[in-house]
């Protein structure tokens, strides 16, 4: 790896740590949030942010931007700190998340946030809109890419599988999903609740072009995310083997972390942890 590529890994890397903090004490503050979820998607918002996404947060609705879906709407607050990192924001308006009047919601809604590409929250919506606005790119000729990020557990969801199917049959090559695999959903581990694999086998027979990646790994994550469309003619499934509460020791794939809010002790563990990473 050249001296450049490792320099532009440093600084995905820094990135995703000082999100990850900022996350914490959102939902510290807030007393509300799903840290489980949030921590295993950081690393791929922040490779798709400042590292893949054609987007300028001065012009946020520039026509021939990409688009990025947040399917897996509970993670809001990585998003939102994402968006500001990105200058999407204000970083100091991270301080409202969840507060009475403030537009950071517990789930992103497009007509408050700049950034915000579609409403989500109800598991199973964001995906189908992502295939809709592929569809849209197509109609309009342009070279626009939609990406977006879905839960291992949303796939439960009837509507992931018919958007799915929609998407293979019309071969929507601008189309990219990235699957959060932490193996956990709100409850219990997916293989428990409702089976999902063989899932790369599952995308495959949808028609999709599908490649496994490691979620916490920033040169990975760049060079496949990189690498898309995998195949012309098919849309491209990145599955990101991730783990739930990533970069908390004592949180790390522990289902109640789901949705879990620090104690004032945890907070200030988990921060300290979070501050003398690498
Ligand atoms: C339709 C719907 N049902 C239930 C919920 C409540 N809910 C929020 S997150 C979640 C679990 C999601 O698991 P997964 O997709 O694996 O997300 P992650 O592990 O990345 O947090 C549930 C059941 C919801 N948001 N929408
Ligand atoms: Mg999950």
């Amino acid at each position: 790896m050249t001296e450049a590529r490792d320099g532009r890994v440093d600084d995905l890397r820094r990135r995703s740590q000082a999100i990850r903090a900022r996350d914490l004490r959102m939902v510290y503050e807030a007393g509300l949030g799903h840290i489980g979820g949030e921590f295993s998607a950081i690393d791929i918002l922040v490779t798709l942010y400042f590292g893949v996404l054609r987007i300028v947060a001065g012009d946020p609705t520039a026509p021939d931007r990409d688009r990025f879906v947040l399917s897996k709407g509970h993670s809001a607050a990585a998003l939102y700190a994402t968006l500001a990192e990105a200058g999407f924001i204000d970083p100091d308006e991270l301080a409202t998340f969840m507060a009475p009047m403030s537009r950071l919601n517990g789930h992103p809604d497009r007509n408050k946030v700049p950034g915000v590409e579609t409403n989500t929250g109800p598991l199973g919506h964001g995906f189908p809109v992502a295939v809709g606005m592929a569809l849209a790119a197509r109609a309009d000729g342009s070279s626009r890419r939609t990406f977006v990020l879905t839960g291992d557990g949303e796939l439960q969801e009837g509507s992931m599988w018919e958007a799915a199917m929609a998407a293979g049959h019309f071969g929507l090559d601008n189309l990219i999903v990235i699957v959060d695999r932490n193996g956990l959903q709100q409850g219990d581990f997916t293989e428990r609740t409702m089976r999902l694999e063989p899932l790369a086998d599952k995308w495959r027979a949808f028609g999709w072009a599908v490649r496994e990646v490691d979620g916490h790994d920033h040169a990975a994550l760049l060079q496949t995310l990189g690498a898309v469309p995998f195949e012309w003619g098919r849309p491209s499934c990145v599955i990101a083997h991730t783990h739930k509460a990533q970069g908390i020791s004592f949180a790390t794939d522990r289902v109640e972390w789901h949705h879990h809010v620090p104690s004032d002790s945890e907070f200030r563990r988990a921060l300290a942890e979070l501050e003398a990473a690498p």
